[in-house]
C-alpha cells in the first residue's frame, strides 16, 4: 500500500506539473511549444499537444487543431508554423518575413511557413474524440475531415516526387528531427556557404546552449534549402531536378499511413466511406516496406531521392514504422530486435531511457539535440506501436521510462540519454502533453 500511495502521488504531481506547462502555453486559440524557444504555433507540435488536452481540456484540444487547420493552403498542405502577428520581428528564426508566404499561390492571408511536418493530425483528433466523444467532439471532426483529407491528398500527390506513393521531405525540418544524423548524408550536398548565415541573427541560441542545438553550418543549409523552395514560390512541380533536399523519410511516410487508418475511423463517425482510406493505408504500409526496408540491417531507413540509394544512419527513425497497426509480422520482429538492441536499449526495465539516434554509433552526441538525446514524442510513438502490437511488458518499460524523465526532471524539451537530466526549453509543451497521455 505504501508503494501504491507513492505511486499514486507521483502520477498527481506529474499530472499538475504537466497541466500547469500546457496552461502556462496557451496563448488564445493555440499552445505554443515553448515561451522562449518556439513563440508561434507549430504543426505537429499541436497534434501531441492535442493529444494531452484532451484527458483535461478538449474544449482546448479542438481548438487547437481547428487554428491550425485555418492556416492550411489551398493545395492542402498544412505549414509547419503559423506566425502569431501580435509577436514583434526577431522573436524566432526565420520569421515570417523570410517566409514570405504571401507572396505563394494559395498561402492564407496570416503569415505561415511553407513547408510541412509529419502529418501526426488525424490520428490526435481520433484520440480527442475518443477520450471525450460529445456532439462537440462530432462537430469538430466533422469540420476537420475534409481538411485532414485534403492534408493526406497533397503529401501523396505533389509530393509524391519519387512516383512510388510515398511523400518526400523538401527540408530536414519537414522531418521534425531537425539535424539527425539520417540527413548528414543528404546535407552532405547541399551547397553551404557559412558567409550566408551573417545576414541573420539566430535566435536559438539566445535561449539554449548552441553545444545543445544544431551548428552554423546546419543553418546555413537550413536557410540555402528554404531560399531555393521559396524562389518557386514554394510550387512543387519539377522538384526533382532542381531542388537540393529530397528524402523519403520512415516517419513521416508511417504517420501518413496511420493517418489514413484514423481517417478511417472518422470517416465512419462523420459518414464518409471509410474503405478508399483502407485501402491507401494499405498501400502506404506495402510501399514503406518496399521501399524503405532494408532486409540486410532489418530496420527502415530513409531513401535519399537524389541518389536512390537507403541511407546507412541507424537512427529512431527507423523504429517509427512500428506505429503501423498492419505492419508485417517480419518488419515487426525486426524493427522489435533492432529496439531492444544495444543501440536502443528497449526493455521492460530500462535502464536509460531511448535515444534518438544509435548509441553505438561513433557519431552519437549525447547532448545536442537530434542526434542522441531522448524526446518524449518518438518514445511515445514507439509506446504506442508497442500497445498496437500487443508487446505489453515493453509498452510498460518504455512509459515508466518517459514517465521517470518528467518525474525526475520536469517537462524538457529533450533529455540526456544517459543521466535522464533535462535538456533544451524547460517548459515544453509536447513533453507535458504526451506525459498526460501516458499517465491515464
Ligand atoms: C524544432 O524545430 C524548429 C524548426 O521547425 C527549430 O529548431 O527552430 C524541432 O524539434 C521540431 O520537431 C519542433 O516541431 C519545433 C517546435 O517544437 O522545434
Amino acid at each position: 500500500p505504501q508503494l501504491r500511495r507513492a505511486g499514486a502521488e507521483r502520477a498527481a504531481g506529474l499530472r499538475r506539473l504537466a497541466v500547469d506547462t500546457l496552461d502556462g502555453n496557451w496563448e488564445h486559440d493555440h499552445t505554443v511549444p515553448s515561451r522562449t524557444l518556439y513563440p508561434h504555433q507549430w504543426s505537429w507540435d499541436s497534434a501531441f499537444i492535442a493529444v494531452g488536452l484532451a484527458h483535461v481540456r478538449p474544449d482546448r484540444a479542438w481548438r487547437e487543431l481547428r487554428t491550425l487547420f485555418a492556416a492550411q493552403w489551398a493545395d492542402g498542405r498544412v505549414p509547419h508554423i503559423v506566425f502569431n502577428p501580435a509577436l514583434r520581428v526577431g522573436s524566432y528564426f526565420p520569421g515570417p518575413e523570410f517566409w514570405d508566404s504571401a507572396r505563394a499561390d494559395g498561402a492564407p492571408a496570416g503569415a505561415t511557413s511553407g513547408i510541412v511536418q509529419p502529418p501526426v493530425h488525424a490520428p490526435a483528433a481520433w484520440l480527442t474524440h475518443r477520450r471525450a466523444p460529445s456532439e462537440a467532439s462530432v462537430r469538430a471532426l466533422r469540420w476537420l475531415y475534409p481538411r485532414l483529407v485534403a492534408q493526406q491528398r497533397y503529401l501523396t500527390g505533389r509530393r509524391d516526387v519519387g512516383g512510388a506513393g510515398l511523400a518526400c521531405l523538401v527540408h530536414p525540418w519537414e522531418s521534425g528531427l531537425d539535424n539527425s544524423p539520417a540527413w548528414d548524408a543528404p546535407m552532405a550536398a547541399v551547397p553551404a556557404d557559412a558567409a550566408v548565415m551573417r545576414a541573420y541573427r539566430r535566435h536559438d541560441t539566445a535561449h539554449a546552449d548552441a553545444a545543445h542545438r544544431p551548428t552554423d553550418l546546419d543553418y546555413a543549409q537550413y536557410v540555402a534549402i528554404v531560399a531555393s523552395y521559396r524562389e518557386g514560390r514554394y510550387g512543387d512541380d519539377g522538384l526533382a531536378g532542381r531542388h537540393p533536399f529530397l528524402v523519403e523519410c520512415p516517419l513521416l511516410n508511417a504517420a501518413l499511413g496511420v493517418a489514413e487508418h484514423a481517417l478511417a475511423r472518422i470517416a465512419a463517425v462523420v459518414g464518409a466511406d471509410p474503405g478508399p482510406h483502407r485501402d491507401r493505408a494499405a498501400r502506404i504500409t506495402a510501399t514503406l516496406v518496399d521501399r524503405l526496408y532494408d532486409p540486410t540491417t532489418g530496420t527502415f531507413h530513409p531513401r535519399d531521392l537524389r541518389t536512390d540509394r537507403l541511407i546507412p544512419a541507424r537512427t529512431v527513425l527507423g523504429l517509427m514504422p512500428l506505429i503501423l497497426p498492419d505492419l508485417p509480422a517480419r518488419q515487426v520482429r525486426a524493427v522489435l530486435t533492432e529496439a531492444c538492441s544495444p543501440r536502443f536499449g528497449l526493455a521492460s526495465r530500462m535502464d536509460r531511457p531511448l535515444p534518438t539516434h544509435d548509441r553505438t554509433a561513433p557519431d552519437f552526441e549525447p547532448l545536442r539535440y537530434w542526434r542522441g538525446p531522448s524526446w518524449l514524442n518518438t518514445s511515445w510513438l514507439l509506446w504506442r506501436g508497442l500497445l498496437a502490437h500487443r508487446r505489453p511488458e515493453l509498452a510498460a518499460g518504455l512509459r515508466e521510462s518517459m514517465l521517470g524523465l518528467v518525474a525526475r526532471s520536469g517537462c524538457h524539451e529533450y533529455f540526456h540519454p544517459d543521466t535522464g537530466a533535462g535538456l533544451g526549453s524547460p517548459a515544453f509543451s509536447w513533453t507535458a502533453s504526451l506525459a498526460l497521455d501516458a499517465l491515464a
